[in-house]
């Protein structure tokens, strides 16, 4: 006798068209996705919150029937239902690329997703080093810490920050994320390493999948990416992406001041008391600029 029985559950890894859904009292079922999502272009993404139908209780095999609604979706990785991301960068090899890094902050400030900033290697640079790096991001509302993968030190502390949330890792290769994701697991370690330079014989491609501390506190390693690039940012409103600007674009002069050109402006003045980094400012109008190119390119097609 075929019995179907719903369930709830969330899709904790995606291989080749199966899914692995992880119910409340943690059992996992192989599942696949009917045709109904392709009818409507929905893909289901690791993260995902679903129900399925059982279809063998023995062999824990079933079939996904409904996606629930999402709070948010990365595309790169693609994981659903992030309720923070801990951003990634190395004080030294690889050393921080803050335009990048900016770049990434945008899109998860966009997103309304809450990011930490945390410099990893801190055990290779000096403290004034250190304290130089972190002076990029001084008086923004960014949480940032600094860290050292290779050492337990404040993993309480992480931990307590992890607690009830789901939390994706993020960052380009090689700043230490997955080693960083081994200190909380005794099994099902992630791969770690620095990539050879040709990237030949070596694997580079992994899934991302939710990684279970309890049942409440997940977090998702994904793998490195190192370009960044946002299409639906228009140069206008770049600004209000950076909590800091932000917070202080009442006082510019002009309304809809966009601190590059006009007189008057607040946030300028502020990098020029050092209060701002002028160094994030600089790249601020860079990005600007590109934004605005790319907007007039858009008009005229
Ligand atoms: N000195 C130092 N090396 C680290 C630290 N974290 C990671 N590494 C090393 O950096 C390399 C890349 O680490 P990995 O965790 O694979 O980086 P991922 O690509 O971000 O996942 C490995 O050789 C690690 O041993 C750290 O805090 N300090
Ligand atoms: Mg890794
Ligand atoms: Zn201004």
């Amino acid at each position: 006798m075929i019995q179907e029985t719903r369930q709830k559950g969330r899709i904790q890894k995606g291989i080749a068209g199966f899914y692995e859904v992880r119910t409340e009292n943690e059992i996992i079922y192989q599942c696949k996705a009917k045709g109904i999502f392709r009818k409507n272009k929905q893909v289901p993404l690791v993260g995902d919150f679903v129900a399925f139908e059982i279809l063998d209780e023995k062999e824990k095999k079933g079939n996904i029937v409904e996606l629930f609604s999402r709070k948010n979706e990365l595309f790169r990785p693609p994981i659903a239902n992030v309720d923070q991301v801990f951003l990634f960068s190395s004080l030294s090899s690889p050393r921080t690329n803050f335009s990048l890094l900016d770049r990434i902050l945008i899109f998860f400030t966009y997103q309304n997703i809450p990011v930490s900033i945390i410099f990893n290697k801190e055990d290779m640079v000096s403290e004034e080093e250190k304290n130089k790096m972190f002076a990029y991001y001084r008086n923004t509302s960014y949480p940032i810490w600094g860290n050292s993968s290779l050492s337990n030190e404040n993993k309480k502390e992480h931990l307590a920050l992890l607690k009830g949330k789901t939390t994706a890792f993020v960052g380009v290769s090689g700043v230490g994320k997955s080693t960083f994701t081994n200190r909380f697991f005794t099994e099902n370690k992630q791969e770690t390493g620095a990539l050879s330079k040709n990237q030949r014989g070596k694997q580079t491609t992994r899934h991302s999948e939710l990684l279970y501390i309890d049942q409440e506190s997940i977090v998702v390693d994904t793998p490195g990416f190192s370009f960044f690039s946002f299409t639906e940012i228009f140069a206008q409103d770049l600004a209000s992406y950076y909590p800091e600007y932000q917070e202080k674009k009442q006082d510019c002069h002009f309304l809809g001041c966009v601190h590059v050109h006009e007189p008057k402006c607040k946030i300028k003045e502020m990098v020029a008391q050092g209060i701002f980094s002028k160094e994030r400012y600089q790249n601020y109008c860079k990005l600007y600029e590109e934004r605005r190119l790319a907007d007039q390119m858009k008009g005229k097609k």
